[in-house]
């Protein structure tokens, strides 16, 4: 009777038309594939209903209109970069967002004010962006990528009420070799707080070596995230465990001026997100100034066209048949 239910657990579970989470290949945490959310981006076309590609041209103008919100502001991109939504290609199976060294591009005439870094204008370098449409909380989130081998972070996070939580922001090339080496291998993680004074800085975060230059070669970053905490995986072993209390810790300790309340609870991380893909000028690493210095982390053979490319394999998104009731009840149509 055991034999039986145990092959009859497996059977019901095992689907042969999705994968698992790659450091769960047995399914021991009876994950389901997120169908609504997940992109194995191997169709020839883009899923709008999927995703909210920014800056796409009309009457030869990006454009910056949320499809779900009409009346929502639609961030531009990091400045001086600017979202295009010319700016990506679907190849081998794979989405390739492009950052392109761009200067006859429409650029906005805006001066962002960011939260953080110098206040510069859009100029010169255009960057991708999608955003997920629909939303979700809980799971296990897997992305498949090569980050750009170039001084533009290469970007996989996501933004919920209050809530942004940055799964990776990597740097693949400096153009200062006195940066490089501690760039092109360094994960940076976080949980900010929107709602909370100084808005946008992490509740919890992480600036770590993983070994490996992040524009080298595809690796799959995954994160399990519950209402317990956060697991980080890097192909497919365990890189950081921090649970709901560490976090709440970490606030308390680090976050000041002002000091939140004591009772201030850092795991923030408690909210349905949308996930956003993209590539971002990061000001306060550096600013490539021509075409040369945008490709100088490129190999040869792929420079003089001024384009360089963050690939991406697959998102997934797997969560327990708990979580997927819960975000079926909150979630957008
Ligand atoms: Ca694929
Ligand atoms: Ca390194
Ligand atoms: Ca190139």
């Amino acid at each position: 009777m055991t034999v039986f239910l145990v092959g009859f657990s497996v059977l019901a579970q095992a689907d042969v038309t999705h994968p698992l989470p790659y450091s769960d290949p047995a399914n021991e945490g009876a994950w389901i594939y997120n169908e609504r959310v997940s992109d194995e981006f191997d169709g020839d076309t883009i899923d709008e209903d999927r995703w909210f590609i920014v800056g796409k041209f009309e009457d030869g103008r990006p454009q910056y209109i949320h499809p779900d919100n009409p009346n929502k502001k639609v961030w531009k991109g990091r400045a001086p970069s600017q979202f295009s939504g010319r700016n990506y290609r679907l190849e081998d199976g794979k989405l390739i967002l492009e950052t392109r060294w761009e200067p006859d591009f429409p650029f906005s005439e805006d001066v962002p004010k960011p939260h953080f870094g110098p206040s510069v204008p859009y100029e010169n370098i255009t960057t991708a962006c999608f955003i997920g449409r629909r939303e979700f909380k809980y799971g296990y989130v897997e992305i498949k990528s090569k980050a750009a081998p170039a001084e533009v972070a290469s970007g996989f996070w996501s933004m919920g009420d209050g809530l942004e939580f940055d799964f990776y922001e990597l740097v693949g090339h400096s153009n200062d070799p006195e940066k490089n080496d501690y760039l092109d291998s360094l994960l940076w993680w976080s949980i900010r707080d929107w709602k909370v004074k100084p808005y946008g800085k992490p509740t919890y975060t992480e600036k770590r070596d993983v070994g490996f230059n992040v524009a080298d070669d595809f690796h799959i970053w995954g994160v399990e995230w519950s209402e317990d905490g956060i697991k980080y995986f890097i192909d497919g072993k365990l890189f950081s465990d921090v649970s709901a209390e560490d976090a709440h810790r970490w606030a308390l300790e680090n976050r000041s001026m002002p000091q939140v309340p004591e009772d201030y609870d850092g795991y923030v991380a408690t909210v349905p997100i949308h996930l956003w893909i993209d590539n971002e000028i990061f000001p306060w690493v550096g600013i490539p100034t021509s075409k040369e210095e945008l490709e100088a982390g490129s190999p040869p053979e792929l420079r003089g066209d001024g384009v360089v490319d963050y690939e991406i394999e697959y998102v997934r998104v797997w969560q327990t048949h708990e979580q997927m009731k819960q975000s079926a009840i909150t979630a957008n149509p």
